[in-house]
């Protein structure tokens, strides 16, 4: 019978990475090709992150299924979700062509169980770990001797910040010139041990589900802001080569410079979008004048605010400040009179 077929099964986790140089704008809607490179720092999973188990047997009925935390979910009409797994399969076939003693899992039914430990679609990247762990499982699954890298690209094709979360540490993705995306990859900048003493404060103002989806959003701000055509062409590139030579000196005031300008212009191209996105909101404000009086007071840059398409913010910062930055912040933004409804997160933010 069915039923007495084998179940494979592989379970993975994979973390959350928060943008210090934002991306924001598609050149290609279909292949999630950027319109400009970005960088992350992937967390350490400690706080946040998707945990995903892929199986496959015959058992199964025909049609691949997905359930993100406990609801099942459309996968038929997700073509993003549909794209990652035809990819992962004509690898697993080819694979399976080669070698006829390997079982011919990429003929089976396969069963994807997803579980954030955290809010979905608050602004907390849950897109990028969910997108980046379904990868992961069934490259695990099918035993694919795809490097990270190369596993990047199919990512992307499900979130494009999703590509980022393959890897530790600081990580680039760098738009390609290439039509097909097929130079539309994560690499890694630095690794995870290469700045140990980075720090992440993930501040929740809102669990809720945010008004202008990204995909959306990005493309109101193409279409229509003025802006965005600068930041993409002469800021960002810029930004990238001077926060990767941040990043390989230690360099945290720099680092920090450039991450909270950079998130103030991807917020200014929202806002210079037609109609207006607002994704921060008085709250988010709030933190950034805190960061900004908290590096004056101490008379050096300590702390770096960063924003994505919701009002929650990160805050970056070195274990050796952790009590003036962190302890701060909590102190202060942690009073209920602030709006800041919390949960806070701390996370070692490179440790993975
Ligand atoms: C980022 N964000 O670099 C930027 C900063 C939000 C603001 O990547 O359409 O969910 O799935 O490719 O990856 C959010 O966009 O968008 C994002 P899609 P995604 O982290």
């Amino acid at each position: 019978t069915p039923s007495d077929q084998p179940v494979y099964r592989a379970t993975t986790t994979a973390p959350v990475n928060i943008a210090v140089i934002k991306y924001w704008g598609k050149r290609d809607t279909t292949l999630n090709l950027p319109t400009n490179s970005s960088l992350s720092v992937t967390l350490s999973q400690r706080s946040l992150r998707t945990l995903t188990t892929a199986s496959a047997s015959a058992n199964y009925p025909a049609e691949d299924t997905l359930n993100l935390n406990g609801k099942p979910q459309e996968i038929q009409s997700s073509k993003r979700t549909l794209a990652c797994l035809s990819n992962l399969r004509a690898l697993r076939k080819s694979l399976e062509d080669a070698d006829a003693s390997l079982p011919k899992l990429s003929a089976l039914p396969l069963r994807i169980v997803s579980e954030n430990n955290f809010p979905t679609a608050a602004g907390l990247a849950s897109s990028a770990a969910g997108f980046a762990a379904l990868v992961r499982a069934v490259a695990n699954l099918y035993q694919l001797p795809q490097s990270p890298r190369e596993l990047s690209r199919i990512a992307r094709q499900g979130s494009g910040s999703a590509c980022r979360s393959l890897m530790g540490g600081y990580v680039a993705w760098r738009t390609g010139e290439q039509a097909d995306g097929s130079d539309s990859l994560a690499e890694e900048v630095a690794p995870a041990s290469h700045w140990p003493e980075m720090r992440a404060l993930i501040l929740v103002v809102s669990a809720e589900k945010k008004d202008v989806p990204s995909t959306e959003g990005m493309q109101t701000t193409v279409a229509t802001s003025d802006l965005f055509a600068t930041r993409a062409q002469s800021v960002v590139p810029e930004r990238m080569d001077a926060i990767e030579a941040a990043i390989r000196d230690r360099d945290f005031p720099k680092f920090a410079e450039i991450t909270m300008r950079d998130s103030n212009t991807f917020h200014a191209t929202c806002l210079d979008s037609w109609p207006p996105i607002f994704y921060m909101n008085d709250v988010s404000r709030a933190a950034v004048r805190l960061v900004h009086d908290i590096n004056r007071a101490v008379g050096r840059t300590v702390a770096a605010y960063t924003f994505d398409a919701g009002p929650n913010a990160v805050i970056y910062y070195e274990e050796k400040d952790s009590e003036l930055v962190a302890g701060t912040v909590k102190a202060i933004l942690g009073a209920s009179a602030s709006g800041w409804e919390g949960p806070f997160y701390e996370d070692l933010a490179n440790l993975t």
